[in-house]
């Protein structure tokens, strides 16, 4: 791989970018992290897992929201900080939200964070249960106190991902309408506001198609600006006799009309074959909620959870990426 200026990835460079180059004889375009995972289920005392986490930089480190399933398996959001990306410091209690309407501030459960800087402060999104899952909306600038806004959308709706700037001059955000339960559909849509309050303006993005994604998808980590397209990491869902298995794919979405798809991987980036995707507390699930990238070279590390259970690590590079994406594009024959 080469480290040489780059210039596809339109952002910031992040030259301490936890990173292992990909391992001798590897063929693959995503690969994992050896020491995978980087967090343990009971990292904290009071977790049953942590898994399905956000990450930014931060302060010239990392700081992040990390979906901690309690001992009691409520599932819940903590902060975490750390210097190099991979050792993390979670907090053994849970992030309260401050907010101004106690209706919409009565927290009962949250999980599935991501978190993006937009103009001036982190905003967080997540799958927040109110009356049913929706997707919750706060803000922080220090990853101390964090403020609610309004949910985005009425119950039903998960994986909502927000695009890290403002297109036709609106917020925006991927979504999945969705269920009670576990969910056996999904598409992902596109949502924009005026305001990270109001949501309307919908458009649909994506539909499921076969094989790995042919259940549901759901938006991943917050889409990184290349010029080839906003590039999406999702995951898909395939329905076997044994249950879900969750896979990771990636799109490459026009810049000005994300809504328009313009590749989108036929085979699966990573499918649960390791054995901590495959075994714990839902096996088969490998679920991407977070990426880094340094603009200056390339390089992606992407955040997933595994088996529900697990954080873990994986690699690739931007030009290899969008290479194989419009190259693997092709419908399923
Ligand atoms: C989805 C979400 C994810 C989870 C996955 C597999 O519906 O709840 O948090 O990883 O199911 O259980």
């Amino acid at each position: 791989m080469s480290l040489q200026k780059n210039q596809t990835i339109i952002g910031q460079s992040l030259p301490n970018i936890p990173w292992q180059d990909r391992p001798a004889g590897c063929h693959k375009v995503v690969w994992r992290y050896s020491e995978n995972p980087i967090i343990l289920r009971d990292a904290i005392p009071s977790s049953n897992s942590i898994f399905n986490s956000a990450v930014v930089p931060f302060n010239g480190g990392f700081a992040g929201v990390f979906r901690c399933d309690s001992r009691s398996r409520r599932m819940q959001l903590h902060t975490g900080f750390s210097k190099d990306g991979i050792n993390w410091v979670i907090e053994n209690d849970p992030i309260s939200f401050q907010c101004d309407d106690p209706e919409i501030g009565r927290f009962e459960q949250g999980y599935d964070p991501r978190v993006v800087w937009i103009d001036d402060r982190f905003i967080v999104t997540w799958c927040n249960v109110y009356h049913g899952y929706t997707i919750g909306v706060a803000y922080t600038s220090d990853f101390k106190t964090y403020y609610q806004m309004e949910n985005a959308f009425v119950p039903y709706n998960r994986n909502g991902v927000l695009f890290p700037k403002k297109i036709r001059n609106k917020y925006a955000m991927l979504n999945r309408p969705s269920d009670t339960g576990h969910t056996p559909f999904g598409d992902i849509f596109y949502s924009e506001s005026p305001d990270l309050i109001h949501w309307g303006c919908h458009r649909h993005v994506m539909s499921t198609t076969n094989g790995w994604q042919s259940t549901k998808i759901g938006a991943g980590p917050v889409p990184i600006e290349t010029k080839a397209g906003w590039l999406l990491i999702y995951h898909g869902v395939l329905t076997s006799c044994n249950g879900f298995v969750y896979s990771m794919g990636a799109a490459l979405l026009d810049i000005d009309e994300p809504w328009k798809v313009l590749y989108r991987t036929t085979p699966y980036l990573i499918s649960p074959q390791m054995q901590y995707e495959c075994v714990g507390d839902v096996p088969n699930v490998v679920f991407p909620c977070a990426s880094l990238f340094d603009a200056s070279t390339g390089r992606i590390t992407i955040y997933y959870g595994a088996a529900d259970t697990v954080l873990c690590l994986a690699f690739t590079h931007v030009d290899e990426l969008i290479d194989f994406i419009k190259t693997n594009s092709e419908p399923w024959t």
